[in-house]
């Protein structure tokens, strides 16, 4: 029996930059990414979307975009992982560092791809042009995607 786990991401965009923090622990370890984490079984996915991202960045946010919804399945592992991604350009503080992340901003032409999962790179034009998507990728270890579906969604 597979189950599904769900988690929260959170891409924050400020003119031409996007916000990324490097993951300083834990899963994703050495690689940038959105913030977010585990949903909590007291609250909504938007509730622990919010929460994860000012445990991680600091930053409050009143409203999140929903931008699409990931499934990840890892080779051997029973639990798919159901991500919701958010994004919005209206938020209040500084990024600040966290425990779990190191905050930097990028222009949205140089995002570091490579020290990223390797899905991003697929599912990111979607983010970027504000076209909701709908993703399942299946893992080999975390670098090698084995097979994939991406879909915008309406
Ligand atoms: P702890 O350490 O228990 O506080 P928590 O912050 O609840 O952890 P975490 O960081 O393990 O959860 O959650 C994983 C994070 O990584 C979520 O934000 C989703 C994100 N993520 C997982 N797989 C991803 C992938 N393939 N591509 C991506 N983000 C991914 O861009
Ligand atoms: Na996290
Ligand atoms: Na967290």
């Amino acid at each position: 029996m597979t189950k599904t786990k769900l988690y929260t991401l959170a891409l924050i965009r400020s003119n031409s930059n996007i916000l990324l923090g490097m993951k300083k622990r834990g899963f994703g370890v050495g690689r940038w990414n959105g913030f977010g984490g585990k949903v909590h079984s007291n609250e909504t996915v938007l509730e622990a979307a919010k929460r994860e991202l000012h445990e991680e960045s600091g930053l409050m946010v009143n409203e999140l975009q929903e931008a699409g919804t990931l499934r990840f399945e890892f080779i051997g592992e029973t639990e798919i992982m159901e991500v919701h991604v958010f994004t919005t350009n209206k938020f209040e503080g500084t990024p600040t560092e966290s425990e779990e992340m190191r905050p930097q901003w990028f222009p949205i032409s140089e995002v570091p791809f490579d020290d990223m999962w390797p899905d991003d790179i697929l599912w990111f034009p979607f983010l970027l042009k504000g076209q909701k998507f709908s993703g399942y990728f299946k893992f080999k270890g975390h670098s090698e995607i084995l097979d994939y579906t991406l879909e915008p969604e309406c």
